[in-house]
């Protein structure tokens, strides 16, 4: 610790140092003075769970030039580079011992290999910067579900997106001293040039499974910066594995019912497939959109977000579709825009329903299909009490849905656990998007929508879900959507606001109080039942025709997926469990019986 003291001293101002000796926790210091070392920034911030801390971050992001003001109080517009506008799948790596094997789908590097590069690269590149450190949580503080996070970073902006996003945990490092155990990430967005990292050719994500730190360099985009989202979802993953319990790709959210009755269910969704418009439909209540931890407990199962806050997509938001986060949008508060077209201090989005300005010639890639925005949770109407609850929410239903314009009816829920999860979670498939680079609309496998943060090979996932349920009451349903299927013109068969019937349906179902019709892939609404309640919910006439188009299995599509699932699972999936390739061969069999 010594060692680091001095440099500590120069670096920080009186009370940042006395912000870090506060914490009474050496390890900690040593890592702090280590990237201070490494990095050589010319100052240090550190944060306190003071608002006037907040206030400084969001300062600083506007002095840089990392935010600039946008007309509405408390709103202001980031931009990444055109090259840094979505996760990198493709340089976000794990590191690996010797002789470990994630499985040949997922990233890595020789672990002493990747850390001499990544040192390499993060070797005086805060020169002439501050430094931002913040202690943070994952899920609400003090509960069991909790996790301590340290992000270090060169970037005020993802300071600022972090204290938006996640709870300040200060207090909490204080009060733990050195008994706390926490992740850790580092970040420098490199070097600048317009504000926006330069060299994204020497873009980095590396992820150190053994010491819980995550690395990121030359990006400045939030899904590769931030650390408490995607890069703490891989390390948490690997957590859950070792505990018995689930680090997901799901939002949260409360149904309501008769009599005033309140369901929680969980759902999962690639990037950019409805997830966030699912959970924040009128008439419902948020508890999270993106991530959610999940324990059991005595017999039940309970979920928390892990963040406060959303990181959405901003594309298609407009007053009819989605009127509560247009009014977090168009109403003072904080609101980070990002990538979005800004001019004269008004954000353009695509699909807004407003008439855009020309493009400045400086920003023609502007408005991006992955523009987003960034919002605190409290700020919404719609926001469930229980967001902060230590307990979490008690689940009762797994939602999964893809991008798929082919084969999965409108809703469906499975026979059971085991089923659900081999037939629905485990063989999700969707149409790829704008929210990671490469090619958009390839049909890409992506079980459980949690493919791309796997940190243990698919098939031990697979088999910790399957155990997952054994020790539960009432295991939750599941159910699969498909808010993307398409007649044969390519028109789409359910309109936007159909979900909020789809949402009422599950509730039913959950509580038994519906009957459904069985089919080859699982149980599916009866159409008086849905009739009724698209008049009830939305005050629409549902048409029997619609009701077959929707509903009429696609049995040769059904079996098409099945089949790809099987050769998935067979030729790349290493040691896939034995039941897995049973309960899918007994969906074909049940498929072809109706053929
Ligand atoms: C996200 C993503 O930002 O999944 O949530 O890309
Ligand atoms: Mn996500």
């Amino acid at each position: 610790m010594e060692k680091y003291l001095k440099l500590l001293k120069t670096k920080c101002n009186q009370e940042n140092y006395q912000k870090l000796i506060g914490l009474n926790n050496p390890a900690l210091l040593d890592f702090v003075g280590e990237y201070v070392g490494l990095c050589n920034p010319l100052s240090v911030f550190v944060r306190s769970d003071s608002a006037e801390d907040a206030q400084y971050i969001r300062n600083k992001a506007k002095e840089l030039g990392e935010e600039k003001q946008l007309a509405i109080g408390g709103h202001t517009v980031h931009f990444d580079g055109p090259h840094d506008q979505a996760r990198d799948k493709q340089r976000t790596k794990f590191l690996l011992s010797k002789g470990e094997n994630l499985g040949s789908d997922i990233n890595s590097i020789d672990r002493e290999k990747g850390i001499t590069e990544i040192q390499g690269l993060l070797k005086g590149t805060m020169a002439g910067k501050e430094m931002f450190v913040l202690f943070l949580c994952l899920g609400p503080i003090d509960s069991d579900f909790s996790i301590y996070a340290l992000q270090i970073t060169d970037s005020a902006y993802v300071a600022h997106s972090e204290d938006i996003l996640y709870r300040s945990a200060y207090e909490a490092f204080k009060k733990k001293e050195s008994e706390i155990e926490f992740f850790r990430f580092v970040h420098s967005a490199g070097e600048l040039e317009n504000n926006v990292s330069k060299n994204t050719d020497k873009r980095r994500v590396y992820i150190d499974l053994c010491e819980n730190i995550v690395w990121t360099t030359n990006s400045q985009y939030a899904g590769n910066t931030v650390g408490l989202k995607k890069l703490a979802l891989r390390l948490a993953i690997r957590k859950a594995d070792e505990k018995a319990w689930l680090a997901e790709h799901m939002f949260v959210m409360g149904i309501g019912g008769v009599n005033n009755r309140k369901t929680y269910f969980t759902g999962a969704f690639p990037s950019a497939c409805g997830k966030t418009s699912t959970c924040m439909v009128e008439g419902e209540s948020i508890v999270g959109d993106d991530i959610a931890y999940l324990r059991k407990k005595e017999g039940k199962l309970f979920a928390v977000n892990v963040e406060r806050g959303i990181f959405g997509i901003i594309r298609d938001v407009n007053p009819q579709n989605d009127p509560l986060i247009w009014q977090a949008l168009t109403t003072s508060g904080e609101v980070i825009f990002s990538n979005v077209l800004a001019k004269d201090g008004i954000p353009y989005w695509l699909d807004d329903g407003k008439v855009h300005p020309d493009k400045e010639t400086d920003s023609t890639i502007f408005p991006h299909p992955n523009a987003r925005y960034t919002i605190r949770l409290k700020t919404l109407k719609n926001c469930d009490p229980k967001l902060e609850n230590p307990e979490g929410v008690e689940v009762k239903g797994i939602i999964y849905g893809g991008r798929d314009s082919q084969a999965w009816p409108s809703i469906f829920e499975s026979f059971d656990w085991k089923h659900g999860l081999i037939t629905i979670a485990a063989s999700l498939e969707s149409e790829t998007t704008a929210a990671t680079l490469g090619k958009q609309g390839v049909r890409k496998f992506n079980p459980m929508a949690n493919l791309d943060f796997l940190s243990i090979p698919l098939e031990r996932y697979i088999k910790n879900y399957l155990q997952f349920a054994k020790d539960l009451a009432h295991p939750p349903a599941i159910f699969g959507v498909n808010y993307f299927l398409r007649n044969e013109n390519g028109d789409y068969l359910s309109a936007i606001e159909d979900k909020r019937v789809w949402l009422k349906w599950m509730e039913l179902r959950v509580h038994k109080e519906i009957e459904a019709i069985e089919s080859p892939i699982g149980f599916l609404p009866r159409y008086e039942d849905l009739k009724r309640l698209f008049k009830q919910v939305l005050g629409k006439d549902y048409s029997e025709s619609n009701y077959q188009k929707e509903f009429n299995l696609r049995i040769d599509e059904n079996l098409a997926k099945v089949e790809r699932i099987i050769e998935i699972y067979k030729t790349k999936v290493a040691d896939a469990p034995k039941i897995l390739f049973e309960i899918l061969e007994e969906q074909k069999k049940r498929l072809q019986e109706k053929n």
